[in-house]
């Protein structure tokens, strides 16, 4: 790993989803830790092509289905083997549910597989401070009951990432990972949610549509050193 950065393979309409993915793969190789996909690719690709664009990427990459799932724990379940299944060792779920017949069974099954929990605290988008950002620290403490591996937060709001910080840092896992997204196409400058205490920052399309992903990483992420 060169850059802690998630790279988002949301593939543009009109494009081949697989043959587009594998292009941003070859590009970037180990540059960044790892890679998400989400529905954008897997409604197109199915999990055949998920798998195919798995197995492309460097062995000790995180690659993270960012399914976002919100349903019920024998739902949830089906959804995430399919991403277990093809390859994908991290998995985005929704925290309002709650813990009881949601977010535990989808816990057990992961931790059984060998694959990690990720929770969605709040989002980058604006309308996020209405509903989510209101409930920051009941969603970490949900998160730190279960022993998730980490925590999506906005790198466009620096602030809700330290505050994910600092409740961390009182629960029982105090180096549970925070993963940003917003760097980029959102508005937000690369490092700003690693000063703010997070782990990666997820960057997608001002990396990925670029005629060179791999210098736009590197103007990106090398000459703004933190
Ligand atoms: P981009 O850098 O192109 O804006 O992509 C950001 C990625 O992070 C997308 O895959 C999006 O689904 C995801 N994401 C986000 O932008 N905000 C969130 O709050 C949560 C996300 O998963």
């Amino acid at each position: 790993m060169k850059y802690p950065v998630i790279v988002a393979l949301d593939p543009p309409r009109g494009r081949d989803p697989v043959t587009w993915s594998i292009k941003v793969i070859d590009s970037l190789r180990s540059k960044p830790a790892g890679y998400k996909i989400g529905l954008p690719l897997l409604v197109r690709a199915g999990t055949r092509g998920a798998a195919d664009i798995a197995s492309v990427m460097p062995p000790e990459a995180l690659r993270v289905a960012d399914l976002k799932l919100a349903d019920i724990g024998p739902v949830m379940i089906l959804t995430a083997s399919a991403a277990v299944e093809a390859g994908y060792t991290h998995v985005i779920a929704h925290p309002f549910m709650g813990v009881e017949g949601g977010l535990r069974d989808l816990a057990d099954y992961l931790r059984g597989v060998g694959a990690e929990l990720v929770l969605l605290v709040s989002m980058s988008n604006p309308g996020a401070v209405i509903y989510f950002d209101q409930f920051i620290d009941e969603f970490v403490l949900t998160g730190s009951r279960l022993g998730v591996w980490g925590y999506v937060a906005p790198a466009t709001r620096p602030h809700i990432v330290r505050r994910v910080r600092e409740v961390l840092a009182r629960s029982p896992n105090p180096s549970a990972k925070i993963v940003s997204p917003g760097i980029g196409a959102q508005g937000q400058r690369p490092w700003a949610a690693i000063k703010a205490g997070a782990d990666y920052e997820i960057v997608g399309r001002s990396v990925t549509r670029a005629e060179s992903p791999e210098n736009a990483l590197e103007n990106l992420y090398g000459s703004h050193a933190p």
